[in-house]
């Protein structure tokens, strides 16, 4: 094997710390995110919940619906932070690189060190027992030559899991018969135009590469070289930690002038930077505003906050920034936080002492949204998974400046 590649990825994350810290849960459907009754939707379920139907980022009112019994709960944020933290130490002492993907999930070059695949087995093996025996939590463990094969084999046999795919036919076998949806990065908004074309299985997209590619642009070549097992990317030592900031960004395909629309579009990418710090508990102490002009002069303006990771705060003050600018046609607007610190870092801001902040800021936040819906007649509730994918995005925008 070129590379040996290990994908750790733990069972009901948030639902599963909870569970431990409070055994009188355990064997009961646990649902962490909104509480019913509240608008919102849940972050994850334990096992015994999805047996109900319950899933990630679906409506709370929807898993009420189905569970009714269940147990709800908010998410312990810095509590699940400090636990990823402990288990991302004990894993990347198995790895030359080591690439944090969220939380919960890291994957593991492991070729050096394991040397074959009988080494690779025996590091899984001990991997999940420190897991288990260190932060009393399982997780699932994939081994294989690639990372999306990795990624494959973990989820194969959830939870407590573990599963080898050492080669590309070893993949290809497994998942040639299985949905579109099962290749890495196909999400239900690429399944769809691929359905629409009656291409619905890996064998299908092996079979008819050229309409995929025709279809698809880029994104279908990438596709179609999973079809076939090939994936050469390497493990990056990423560590979310180290990075200057979070943004992102989005080109029009016509100039705006409209500060509404403008403003309208700083929601969703505020959303969107929200979301990526949350994902790897990052505060930015500092928001900053980029503006290209259709003449493509740019220009960035920044503001220093308190510890922030919240759609709402990096919106109000991108907005700020917004005003204090020339008001020319644009051609791309972004919006990220720098000066960034994890948890441990975090200064207490005065916000923080009142128990209230964190529900108003998110009622705040939908408020923004109503505001959106009637405007554009944009349905945010379907789609909370959705928006959050750069494609999706920069079709949403789009939509928004033609309907504004
Ligand atoms: P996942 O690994 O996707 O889910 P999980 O660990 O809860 O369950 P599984 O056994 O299927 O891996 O996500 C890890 C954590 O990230 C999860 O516990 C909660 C959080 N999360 C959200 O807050 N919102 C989401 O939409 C998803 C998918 C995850
Ligand atoms: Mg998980």
């Amino acid at each position: 094997m070129d590379q040996i590649i290990i994908h750790v990825d733990m069972d009901a994350f948030f639902a599963s710390v909870e569970i431990r810290d409070n055994p009188a849960l355990r064997g009961k459907p646990l649902i962490i995110g909104s509480l019913p009754g509240e608008r919102g939707v849940v972050a994850t379920c334990s096992y015994e919940a999805r047996r109900f139907g319950v899933r990630s980022a679906m409506n709370i009112k929807e898993a009420y619906r189905r569970c009714p019994q269940g147990v709800y709960m908010h998410p312990n944020m810095e509590k699940y932070k400090a636990v990823s933290h402990r288990l991302h130490e004990i894993w990347n002492t198995y790895a030359s690189a080591a690439e944090t993907v969220a939380l919960d999930e890291a994957y593991l070059d492991v070729t050096e060190k394991a040397g074959n695949l009988e080494g690779a087995r025996s590091i899984a093996r001990t991997i999940k027992q420190r897991t288990m025996a260190e932060v009393g939590l399982t997780c699932s463990v994939g081994v294989a030559y690639s990372k999306t094969a990795a990624k494959t084999a973990s989820e194969e046999k959830k939870p407590d899991g573990y599963f080898e795919i050492p080669t590309p036919k070893d993949f290809v076998d497994l998942i040639i018969d299985r949905d579109v949806r099962s290749l890495y990065t196909v999400g239900e908004m690429t399944a769809k135009k691929l359905r629409a074309a009656g291409i619905r299985t890996v064998r299908d997209i092996r079979e008819r590469q050229d309409t995929v590619v025709r279809l698809l642009g880029k994104q279908g070549r990438w596709i179609t070289k999973l079809a076939f097992g090939i994936d050469e990317r390497r493990v990056t030592p990423y560590r979310p930690q180290d990075a200057k900031s979070i943004g992102r960004e989005v080109t029009f395909q016509e100039d705006v002038s409209s500060r509404r629309l403008l403003k309208d579009v700083l929601v969703l990418l505020a959303m969107c930077v929200e979301r990526r710090a949350r994902q790897y508990g990052l505060y930015g102490n500092g928001v900053t505003l980029k503006l290209t002009y259709f003449d493509m002069k740019s220009i960035t303006r920044s503001r220093l906050t308190s510890a922030c990771d919240c759609a709402v705060t990096i919106y109000r003050e991108a907005v700020r920034l917004l005003d204090g600018v020339e008001n020319r046609p644009v051609r791309l607007i972004g919006v990220s936080i720098y000066n960034l610190s994890g948890e441990e870092r975090r200064q207490l801001t005065m916000e923080d002492y009142f128990s209230d902040a964190r529900p108003r800021r998110e009622a705040e936040l939908r408020e923004l949204l109503d505001a959106l819906r009637d405007r554009y007649r944009l349905d945010f509730a379907g789609h909370s998974e959705e928006i959050y994918r750069t494609d999706t995005l920069h079709k949403t925008v789009e939509y928004m400046r033609r309907h504004g």
